[in-house]
């Protein structure tokens, strides 16, 4: 580890502040430091020193702190000077410890020698950057708990199943002849059967880390006029759309980032969905269901005073694998409390009934899986990761149920674990053998 250049990088944000914070990681950073100061750095112990330009000029004074390889955060020698926290000054400082030998740090690389030497797995480097990014504290909250490395327990808790399950597939093909008896006899569906279900339960964990993380989508659909801009402008509490009494206003998807009891949600309006010999319109019909298609949650909007129409019936066909919830609006056009659906949504954007139960209702699901402190907060890559692992686990447990046989099912395990592996970063057959040899002892 000693090898790699020495990086260096303002790791303060840009502007104007108290304080303004270099770090130096690689060989170099203690002889850099040293250089700047004019003198040595103790191990562990934090200096007031002057910082001093190559013509012996004062730069600024501060605070700086020497921590060596290994225990940093880095792995490598780490060096941290807090100057002042203005730009011009920090880029001086920045310009004079390259010259002594630094160079400009890429975006991440102290996290990235942080896992090449071992101080985090990804998962956990990942959840450095999404808690520095998070937008609410729900979010910040679990990546704290994926940085902790809980994320990655939960990984490698799955990968031990896996593998001891890989062990026993793989001894049984050794013993052809009574390799079926020896699977049978070892209750191999039942636990391939069980680790799917403990997959699918991270799966979902990190769904709803990924809604926490990225924001909840959130499609407002249905016919022209039922109301769609008009619930927007109040969850977005100013007049982000245009509302008319003219059908097809809205043409362009209209997005809006809110937050909702503290879960952020993305918000999409999107013109009417109906029959339109406008091109423009069309174009923005086609883009709706682009939109519902990819959304986590649709609501589609019926006008109450018109209550389900055949034009309504014709959409709702077509939101098959779509995650929706029927909304009437314009609830203070119905008197008749008579003719409402006791179990439907009623709310009305003019006389603010049932706002709040929607609201609530579009938390809710996220709130409560929260409020366990499970979620996961996590990324596209994870859960894809999770998703193809799923897929290769019930295809394991496919063959094997028509086959009887562990051949094939060895190959999906082995490719099962390597999907997992992919989440926390390490994969290294040498692993398998090690954990085979300690495990059993065959021929011995
Ligand atoms: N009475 C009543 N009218 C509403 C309500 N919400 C929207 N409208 C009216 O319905 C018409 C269409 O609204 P808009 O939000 O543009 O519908 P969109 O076409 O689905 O976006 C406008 O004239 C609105 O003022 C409501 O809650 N009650
Ligand atoms: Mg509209």
């Amino acid at each position: 580890m000693a090898n790699r250049d020495t990086i260096a990088a303002i790791a303060t944000p840009p502007g104007v502040g108290g304080i303004g914070v270099i770090r130096l990681s690689g060989s170099l950073a203690l002889s850099i430091g040293e250089s700047l100061i004019q003198g040595s750095l103790p191990v562990r112990q934090v200096r007031f020193r002057r910082f001093y330009d190559a013509s012996q000029q004062v730069l600024d004074h501060g605070i700086c702190f020497y921590c060596p390889e290994p225990h940093s955060f880095s792995g490598e020698d780490v060096v941290e000077i807090q100057a002042h926290g203005g730009p011009v000054l920090l880029d001086m400082l920045l310009e004079r410890v390259c010259e002594l030998g630094a160079r400009l740090a890429r975006a991440g690389e102290f996290s990235e020698r942080a896992f090449l030497n071992g101080k985090l797995d990804l998962a956990q480097a990942e959840a450095i950057a999404d808690l520095i990014e998070s937008g609410s504290r729900a979010a910040a909250k679990a990546a704290m708990r994926s940085l902790e490395g809980e994320f990655s327990a939960r990984i490698r808790h799955l990968v031990e199943d896996i593998i001891g399950l890989r062990v026993y597939t793989e001894s049984a093909l050794d013993f052809a002849e009574e390799e079926i008896d020896f699977l049978a006899d070892a209750n191999i569906s039942e636990k391939l059967l069980d680790c799917q279900q403990a997959i699918e339960q991270v799966l979902q964990q990190a769904e709803q880390g990924r809604i926490l993380k990225d924001g909840l989508s959130l499609v407002l659909a249905g016919l022209p006029n039922a109301g769609k801009s008009s619930l927007l402008n109040h969850l977005a509490g100013y007049e982000a759309a245009i509302v008319t009494d003219i059908p097809g206003t809205t043409r362009d998807v209209i997005h809006e980032h809110i937050s909702l009891k503290g879960i952020p949600i993305k918000v999409r309006d999107t013109a009417g969905l109906r029959d339109s010999d406008n091109p423009v319109e069309r174009e923005g019909i086609k883009r709706a269901w682009q939109e519902i298609n990819k959304a986590d949650a649709v609501l589609l909007l019926v006008d109450a005073s018109q209550g389900i129409t055949p034009d309504d019936e014709a959409i709702i066909q077509q939101l098959d694998s779509v995650n929706y919830q029927l909304v009437y609006s314009k609830c203070d056009l119905l008197t008749d409390r008579g003719r409402r659906n006791k179990k439907a949504n009623y709310i009305s954007v003019h006389s603010g009934e049932g706002l709040e139960a929607l609201i609530n209702q579009i938390t809710g699901e996220v709130q409560d899986f929260n409020q366990d402190n499970q979620t996961i907060l996590a990324r596209r890559r994870h859960i894809e990761a999770l998703q193809r692992a799923r897929q290769g686990l019930m295809q394991a447990r496919q063959v094997f149920n028509d086959t009887g046989s562990g051949e094939l099912m060895a190959e999906d395990l082995r490719q099962v674990q390597q999907d997992l592996n992919e989440i926390t970063g390490e994969f290294n057959t040498e692993d398998l053998l090690g954990q085979i040899f300690s495990r059993f002892c065959i021929g011995k």
